[in-house]
């Protein structure tokens, strides 16, 4: 088996990315960990298409069950949608998830795929859990988890097929990031993103977006920064889906969801509705 070499340190940790990997070490919302439960796919994003919000209504006995149960049916189609635009990915190539979170996503693409995966996450306290998901799941040999910087992984140089963020750009510089990416994947290559930006229309961030900011600690980008940086580092856009309508039901369901709402509902329904902020998938090739 060919191995991955990974600083298991992250060479030039600044201030601001010792508090992420804080936050993200002590992170344990009901929400993901409930969800993560159902099936061992722990999800660190949200979720897209019509909720049955009849499960709202369900017996008490059953109910929060069945809420969590659609909450994470949504969020794995996210996961699916983006596993659709990798383009074609075998058995024997690598992958490169950047922010892999409890690693659900890179689990989801070795499920399709049978693909050996490379996640790095600054938390180790989610790089242990990921790998334990992994191994529970039979896929410990192929994916693989690292506590390591996104934007200097020490992985391989042009050795990937297709690499992603799904919902963890917002925590890095662009540049740094897509030429990391850059670096990784192979010529041909594919990057996917699904990620919330700033709509340059409206101008910058809105109070909700800026409150969004305030509870994950991070720094969303403007759509136009992200279009932009991606042509600077020979990632050539191929795909542009607005998810923004597709990702409201599953806010309206969260926030009528007591047992797991987290206080960020509103905002996220307020920054779609004004137009402030767009959910996004954007798939770019390696050229
Ligand atoms: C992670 O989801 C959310 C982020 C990494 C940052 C913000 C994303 C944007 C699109 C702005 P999570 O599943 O850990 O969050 P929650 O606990 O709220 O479900
Ligand atoms: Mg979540």
């Amino acid at each position: 088996m060919i191995t991955a070499p990974v600083s298991t340190t992250p060479t030039r940790t600044t201030l601001y990315q010792r508090s992420v990997a804080h936050y993200w070490d002590s992170e344990h919302n009901a929400v993901n960990v409930a969800l993560g439960e159902i099936d061992g796919l722990h999800h660190h994003h949200y979720g897209i298409g019509e909720a049955d919000l009849t499960v709202l209504d369900a017996p008490e006995a059953v109910r929060e069950a069945r809420i969590n149960t659609e909450l994470h049916r949504l969020e794995q189609a996210q996961a699916d949608l983006l596993a659709d635009h990798l383009g074609p990915v075998t058995a024997d190539d690598w992958l490169f998830d950047a922010g892999c979170g409890h690693g659900a996503g890179s689990l989801v693409a070795h499920s399709r795929f049978g693909c050996h995966v490379d996640g790095v996450t600054l938390s180790p306290v989610q790089q242990q859990a990921a790998t334990h998901y992994a191994e529970r799941l039979g896929a410990g040999e192929q994916v693989t988890f690292h506590t390591a910087d996104m934007l200097s992984t020490g992985l391989r140089t042009g050795a990937y097929t297709a690499s992603w963020n799904n919902e963890s750009d917002m925590y890095v510089d662009l540049d740094d990031l897509f030429a990391e990416h850059a670096r990784l994947l192979k010529r041909g290559g594919r990057y996917v993103a699904i990620t919330g930006v700033i709509n340059d229309l409206h101008g910058m961030a809105s109070r909700s977006v800026s409150r969004i900011n305030w509870h994950y600690e991070c720094d969303v980008h403007k759509r136009g920064a992200f279009f932009k940086a991606l042509a600077r580092h020979r990632l050539a856009v191929t795909t542009v889906i607005d998810l923004t309508h597709a990702a409201l039901p599953y806010w309206r369901l969260r926030e009528r969801s007591s047992h797991l709402a987290t206080g960020i509902e509103a905002d996220f329904l307020a920054a779609y509705q004004e137009g402030s902020f767009q959910y996004m998938l954007i798939a770019a090739d390696r050229i």
